[in-house]
């Protein structure tokens, strides 16, 4: 297992759509999906989409277990969102790829997710409260949108300036 780098605004990866995987569950997608839940312990954070450490692929690794439980690790290959409720329910987001900003995003309540997990086996399920929240979170991921696409574009663009910012300085205190 190994932790990957992952990308933060305004790199352009960020804005690919995902490929949907071929060919089912493999050993060497698992691999891929165990670096990812590594890198997503270690960041910290409670999901984490495949682009976000540069692999155009529709895979997910989430994890909403509090702190002081069991680990509750889930895997998402080639999830869809095949139904969403009218309701909708505002969430104080955050993004690794978007570091140290937080915004709040509305988004459907529920939703029902059709996905294969890290045995190839498919599942139906519906989604509520955070896991709803992260879940779409991490779909937008997929087709290429960040949570501050949601937010107006002065926001967005402060957002994006501040991530640059922070990473210039963190770049001349390591060159210093
Ligand atoms: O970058 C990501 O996609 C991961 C993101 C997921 C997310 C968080 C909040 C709402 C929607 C989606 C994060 O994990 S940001 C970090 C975070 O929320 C967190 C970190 C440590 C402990 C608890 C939460
Ligand atoms: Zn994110």
């Amino acid at each position: 297992m190994a932790i990957r780098e992952i990308l933060t605004v305004p790199d352009p990866r960020l804005k690919e759509v995902s490929k949907p995987v071929e060919g089912g569950v493999t050993d060497e997608l698992r691999a891929l999906m165990d670096d990812m839940l590594e890198t997503m312990y270690d960041a910290p954070g409670i999901g984490l989409a495949a682009i976000q450490i540069g692999v155009p692929l529709r895979i997910i690794v989430m994890d909403l277990a509090k702190e002081g439980e069991e680990p509750q690790p889930k895997y998402f290959v080639n999830p869809e969102i095949v139904e969403t409720v009218e309701e909708t329910l505002p969430y104080e987001e955050g993004c690794l790829s978007v570091p140290d900003i937080f915004d709040e995003v509305e988004r459907p309540a529920r939703c029902r997710i059709q996905y294969m997990d890290y045995d190839g086996f498919k599942v139906d399920e519906w989604c509520e409260g955070l896991y709803a929240v992260c879940i779409q979170h991490e779909m937008d991921h997929l087709e290429g949108t960040l949570f501050i696409d949601h937010l107006s574009r002065l926001k967005r663009q402060r957002a994006i300036d501040k991530v640059k910012k922070a990473k210039l300085r963190a770049l001349r205190e390591d060159a210093a």
